[in-house]
């Protein structure tokens, strides 16, 4: 039996979604709620002690790290594959994806819980995010959970993050002014890695990604957008908008 622990259909969670999806896998899907700090429960640290989702649990096997998950899914479910056939167009997928993993993701991330967690942990108050603060596992995101609970992100560091946002475009738009897919002429876990950053973007950054500028990750993202795993993963439940109007914000 598959089991998702994961989070709404956005991030590092939209990632394993979409590939379950793509392999037609039935799994027990478990939501965790983050602006709750389920993910620092004494029950959810049980089973992933980082304290961070997604988490795959296959036959009481736990499987984390969402690209660590991906290929595990596609290794255990090699129908259809999700890995290019071509050593070099695989290597490629894997430098993609590894970028997304290392700064794409973390400084779109930086930036998303500046504008959504910094105004939430205001909200709750100093006493009570350090007593979710205490809890949190992992050394460097408990840094980060106190920087969002006391002053937030300073302007160097939100720079920093948009720099780094702005490289992964000007790369990911060059792949793929060059080819249909991150990886090459086929769709791969790089397409579906890519697709934890870069649909909210011509929203969020329009002077960045747009129809003029990027044709190509614009192009891409249709494609994306068109493929039923994409829509079934986005059809998931997204507990945000309800838990904010709960804490009032
Ligand atoms: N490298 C991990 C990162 C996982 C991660 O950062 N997940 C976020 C959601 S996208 C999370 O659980 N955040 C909650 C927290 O940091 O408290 C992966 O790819 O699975």
């Amino acid at each position: 039996m598959l089991e998702l622990y994961h989070a709404e259909p956005i991030a590092n969670s939209v990632k394993v979604l979409i590939c379950l999806f793509e392999k037609n896998l039935d799994f027990q899907s478990h939501y965790v709620n983050l602006l709750r700090f389920e993910q620092h429960a004494p029950k959810y640290l049980a089973i992933n002690p980082d304290g961070f989702v997604p988490t795959l649990v296959h036959d009481g096997t736990v499987i984390t790290e969402s690209s660590v998950i991906n290929e595990y899914l596609d290794d255990a479910f090699p129908e259809p594959s999700l890995k290019p056939k071509e050593p070099v167009e695989r290597a490629r997928m894997r430098i993609w994806t590894k970028w997304i993993d290392d700064y794409f993701g973390p400084n779109a991330s930086r930036i998303g819980w500046q504008f959504l967690l910094h105004p939430l942990a205001k909200k709750l108050g100093a006493q009570a995010m350090a007593e979710k603060v205490v809890h949190v596992p992992m050394a460097d995101r408990r840094e980060k959970w106190q920087t969002i609970a006391d002053t937030g992100f300073s302007e160097a560091q939100l720079a920093e993050a948009r720099g780094y946002v702005a490289d992964g475009v000007r790369r990911l738009e060059s792949i793929l002014q060059r080819s249909s897919w991150t990886a090459g002429d086929h769709y791969s876990l790089s397409d579906i890695a890519s697709y934890c950053v870069v649909p909210g973007l011509p929203r969020l950054a329009p002077d960045l990604v747009n129809e003029i500028k990027t044709p190509g990750i614009m192009r891409w993202l249709a494609a994306m957008n068109a493929r039923p795993a994409v829509q079934r993963a986005l059809a998931m439940p997204n507990k945000v908008p309800e838990t904010l109007r709960a804490l009032g914000l």
